[in-house]
């Protein structure tokens, strides 16, 4: 009798864990940097997995999918379940209306209390051959979470480049500000362009990822391409996206969420299960694609790396 052997290609997509099919196209990615040159033509399986050739080296961080100990979030919900609202406010609006934006080139203004202030371009901030993999929780303040590979520089990294001055105290990040491209930002649903702000502490910590990339390819356009931040300890929203401002400040910078709703959303929303949101609990969440809750972590499970930020700090009052 004979039997039959599958085929990594016979299996259907909804059989491979993601943790499988993230092996895979690594193992597709490392023959596609060989392939090389076809690549630049897109001949291959598309842009993104062209794009995933720019990432040839990517070191191995301590942060990876065994020391996590969860499962992966599957590349299509990452990627297909996303709040982005200079590109629409349903989940599924940012993989739709983001398709055509262009991310190249890309230049980042900086400026504040730094010795280097200027105009960097994308190439400039980004070393590819300094990129590490992390595989962090991520926790929206929404109460679903996500468990990514994602692909950055550490933050502090480029920060101690742009040399902040002792009166820096504060990073301040603005998004793209551009209705013709950001269709989403022709509806005030937020002030534009989306702000955010780190204590310049947080911003430096060692966790905080300058962020270009997931599952070993170039950001999508809807995940915040072509440079966003990942902030894993704090609600999604201080991820922000497609970045084009840095500045660093003596004093706490406006931030778009805390603007449009300060009783809701305050400056440091670091993941905290005993302090609710006005509208619902934070105690639980739901890992997208799986069906049961669990609890939160405080910190979203990063205490270790974060907690001595916020010593003597009264978390219910500072949310
Ligand atoms: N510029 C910008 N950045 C943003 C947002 C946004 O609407 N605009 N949404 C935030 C929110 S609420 C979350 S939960 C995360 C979602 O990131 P993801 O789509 O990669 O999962 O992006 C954050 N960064
Ligand atoms: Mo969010």
């Amino acid at each position: 009798m004979l039997i039959k052997i599958a085929k990594a290609s016979d299996v259907r997509s909804s059989e491979i864990t993601p943790r499988a099919l993230f092996d895979q196209r690594r193992r597709f990615l490392k023959s596609a940097a060989v392939a090389g040159a076809s690549l630049a033509f897109g001949s291959i399986g598309g842009s993104a997995e062209a794009a995933g050739a720019k990432f040839p080296d990517l070191s191995k961080t301590k942060w990876n999918a065994e020391t996590v100990g969860k499962d992966l979030t599957p590349y299509r919900s990452v990627t297909g379940y996303n709040n982005f609202y200079e590109f629409g406010t349903g989940k599924s609006d940012p993989a739709d209306n983001a398709k055509d934006f262009v991310t190249r080139p890309w230049a980042i203004k900086v400026d504040g209390h730094c010795e280097n202030p200027g105009t960097y371009s994308y190439e400039d901030l980004v070393n590819p051959h300094k990129l590490e993999e992390r595989v962090y929780r991520f926790r929206c303040v929404e109460a679903w979470s996500m468990v990514v590979p994602w692909v950055g520089i550490p933050l502090a990294d480029i920060i101690k480049r742009l040399a902040p001055t002792g009166d820096a105290k504060y990073v301040a990040f603005e998004t793209l500000n551009d209705p013709e491209r950001m269709p989403g930002q022709q509806r005030r649903v937020l002030q534009w362009p989306y702000r955010e702000g780190l204590r310049l502490d947080e911003a430096m910590n060692p966790l905080t990822l300058f962020t270009v990339g997931l599952y070993g390819e170039e950001l999508p356009n809807q995940n915040g391409a072509p440079i966003r931040l990942v902030v894993p300890w704090k609600y999604g929203f201080k991820s922000i996206k497609s970045i084009v401002g840095i500045s660093f400040t003596d004093k706490q910078p406006p931030t778009s969420w805390n603007m449009s709703a300060p009783r809701e959303y305050g400056f440091y929303s670091n993941v905290n299960p005993e302090v609710n949101h006005p509208r619902w609990s934070q105690a639980k969440e739901r890992n997208i694609g799986e069906f049961l809750k669990k609890p939160t972590l405080m910190l979203n499970g990063y205490q270790e790396e974060v907690a001595a930020m916020y010593q003597g700090m009264d978390m219910t009052k500072n949310y």
